[in-house]
């Protein structure tokens, strides 16, 4: 018998995939987690009924959600990720040398748990002794550690369930306090097809707290409308004055230094949900 999975995107548009085995289906403390090995894009992580990553697509998320600050910012030693329990954005922030210290808290014990068994190649990098992983509300550990991060990466779900409180504005600010004085933070900011609320009042939000504001996209098959974006809120580097010559080449698929600037350049009705 065949076995196909649907994500509804949308109450009326969804993106269906042929589900080889499940390995997992079960309700945590949080949320509803799933395991699947699908047919075209490999082991699937859902989290409420959502795809979160698969071992196909994944490096165009933890890539673009990872370098673009840390190439950024001078000198990124101390690095927190709010979420991403799948371990995927902690693998490509301590592919830089100059962090010392990369942070993970994430709130569903299970979603790290299962990502070491079913996306090794994901979560392999969560043992590294430069790496701490803390079970915790990523919210409560912003506002209880002040000026401490050069970076923050906040790799949330939608915004539903456990994650609405990461898309508040007080979240932000919390964020902007949690940063040392030259500090960035970069937040998956879902897509502009069936999001565009969402993006504009980030951006709004954001630009009340930060005096460098930017959205960059990429492209991702597997979530919804394959478009997403990335908003990116700085105290003092910007990343449109990097000088990409000086980006090292790194272990990467998608992000190269060619593209660090160019991921900002956005379809004209994505731009027009930044002004
Ligand atoms: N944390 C990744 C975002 C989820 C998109 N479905």
């Amino acid at each position: 018998m065949e076995l196909w999975f649907t994500e509804k995107q949308t109450p009326a548009f969804g993106i269906t995939a042929k589900i080889k085995q499940t390995y997992v289906s079960e309700k945590t403390d949080f949320q509803d987690l799933a395991m699947v090995e699908t047919e075209e894009f490999g082991n699937m992580l859902l989290l409420d009924g959502m795809v979160m990553t698969t071992v196909k697509d994944e490096f165009v998320y933890h890539e673009m959600a990872a370098h673009p600050a840390l190439n950024t910012h001078p000198n990124p030693k101390k690095v927190l990720v709010v979420g991403g329990g799948d371990g995927g954005v902690i693998r490509e922030v301590i592919k830089h040398a100059a962090v010392e210290k990369a942070v993970l808290v994430e709130i569903d014990g299970k979603v790290i748990e299962y990502s070491k068994k079913y996306l090794p190649e994901i979560a392999g990098k969560l043992d590294e002794p430069n790496v701490e992983v803390l079970v915790n509300d990523g919210y409560m550990h912003i506002i209880e550690h002040k000026n401490e991060y050069d970076v923050i990466i906040v790799d949330s779900t939608e915004p539903v369930g456990p994650a609405a409180p990461l898309f508040e504005r007080g979240f932000y600010q919390g964020i902007y306090e949690a940063l040392r004085e030259d500090g960035i933070f970069v937040a998956q900011t879902d897509n502009p097809w069936f999001k565009a609320d969402l993006i504009q009042k980030v951006n709004k939000d954001v630009k009340e707290i930060f005096p460098i504001v930017h959205v960059y996209g990429c492209n991702i098959p597997t979530y919804p409308s394959g478009l997403w974006t990335f908003t990116m809120g700085s105290k003092k580097h910007n990343p449109l004055e990097v000088d990409e010559t000086q980006i090292p080449e790194m272990d990467t698929k998608y992000y190269s230094p060619r593209l660090h600037k160019a991921a900002f350049v956005l379809p004209k009705f994505v731009e027009d949900l930044t002004k």
